[in-house]
């Protein structure tokens, strides 16, 4: 090493701070362009900037995340954001994070009860088979919490995947408080997904307790298949426009939860007054709404690719107010469950509330039509 300290190059701080804002930013938008996005980012944050002010990173919107807490409604994207919501640059079959070895925690009956009840829900694990959901219930290992601490750091290199058994913890980014689980959720697995520094920063509120899944295992089981899945319904979720309302974080959990199905030409997929378990994606072909009338069927609609139905019994809470059938040959969706759509969505139930506004007109026009028959 050189004695002579005048030659050292100083790094300032401002300098590392805003490079690892950028790379966080980038690498959580997955954006196709590096350049592009530089030019992109570094614009907004220079026309944000105080004028003749430096660059504040702490006060900055870096990650376009709005100052409100993440109790609100979430902004709407701004069109100049990127359409892609998934790493497509990053090719996890071709990076090899594998050391062969799988953890495993012994854990008591009573213990193995809590875990599995505590990843009941937890949608990135949807996809496994049942041999790896044992893998990964013997790998993962309890971490007990105290009000305060401090999880995770963001900036950091990933160590640990998480999911909640018990307790409320707050998320930050850029010391701005941007969500909060409540006893439910996971988190930690961005940096794992994407071999990224941690976006955010999650501290416990309250005492809690996290089942926790070191990085090589949460890789070698679950990277692979969690890719697989958000990259197939990349295309589907950046078609809907509605969706466009969701962050790009909400949206990868979107596809984490939905599963696919076919029906056959004129198969029957809804049936008007059945209680509802879901919504559907239309990812390929297409289907009618049919509504029940005196002793036949009325077609009311027809819906194709990038639509959905079956949102409204689940705003309602009401039953399927119309059957829909798959029609002109096979027709392939995206199911979401109820309980995932309350999760993922249940701050869209505004966006979808205006299409019973819709709806409603249209029935009343109908019925209109019909009496003056
Ligand atoms: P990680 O490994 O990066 C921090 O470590 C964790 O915070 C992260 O994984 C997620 O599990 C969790 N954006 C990014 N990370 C979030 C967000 C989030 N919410 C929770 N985490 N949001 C988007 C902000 C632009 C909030 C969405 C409501
Ligand atoms: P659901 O959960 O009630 C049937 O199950 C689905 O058909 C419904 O959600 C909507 O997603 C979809 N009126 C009611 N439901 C409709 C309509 C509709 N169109 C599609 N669905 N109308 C047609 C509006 C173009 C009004 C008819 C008078």
């Amino acid at each position: 090493m050189s004695s002579d300290s005048s030659r050292k190059i100083q790094v300032p701080d401002e300098l590392k701070e805003v490079l690892l804002q950028f790379s966080i930013s980038f690498l959580v938008e997955q954006p196709p362009d590096v350049i592009d996005y530089a030019v992109e980012y570094f614009t907004k944050l220079q026309s944000e900037r105080p004028s003749g002010g430096h660059t504040d990173i702490s006060t900055d919107d870096q990650l376009s995340v709005n100052s409100q807490d993440a109790d609100a409604e979430p902004p709407v994207m701004a069109s100049s954001r990127r359409k892609s919501v998934f790493a497509e640059a990053y090719d996890p079959e071709a990076d090899d994070d594998d050391d062969g070895a799988t953890a495993v925690f012994p854990k008591t009956d009573e213990q193995r009860a809590r875990l599995v009840e505590s990843v009941k829900n937890v949608l990135l694990f949807r996809s496994l088979e049942k041999e790896q959901m044992n893998q990964v219930l013997d790998a993962m290992f309890e971490r007990k919490v105290q009000p305060g601490d401090y999880i995770i750091r963001q900036g950091d290199d990933g160590d640990n995947f998480y999911v909640i058994e018990s307790g409320v913890y707050k998320v930050y980014i850029n010391d701005k408080h941007i969500n909060t689980y409540n006893h439910t959720g996971l988190f930690g697995e961005l940096a794992l997904l994407y071999n990224m520094p941690r976006a955010a920063t999650v501290q416990a509120e309250t005492s809690g307790l996290l089942w926790a899944m070191d990085r090589q295992t949460f890789r070698r089981i679950l990277l692979k298949s969690a890719f697989r899945k958000r990259k197939m319904y990349e295309e589907l979720l950046n078609s809907v426009p509605m969706l466009k309302a969701l962050q790009n974080y909400e949206r990868m959990n979107l596809a984490d939860a939905l599963v696919s199905k076919s029906y056959d030409n004129g198969e029957r997929i809804i049936k008007q007054g059945d209680a509802a378990d879901g919504m559907y994606f239309i990812e390929e072909g297409t289907v009618s709404v049919r509504m029940d009338q005196d002793d036949a069927e009325v077609e009311i609609s027809q819906l194709g690719k990038g639509q959905y139905f079956g949102e409204l019994a689940l705003v309602t809470h009401r039953p399927r107010a119309a059957s829909v059938y798959a029609t002109g040959g096979v027709v392939k969706l995206a199911f979401l469950d109820t309980e995932a759509f309350e999760r993922i969505m249940g701050f869209l139930t505004d966006v979808l509330k205006r299409n019973i506004v819709i709806y409603e007109q249209m029935f009343t026009d109908m019925a209109r039509r019909n009496t003056n028959l």
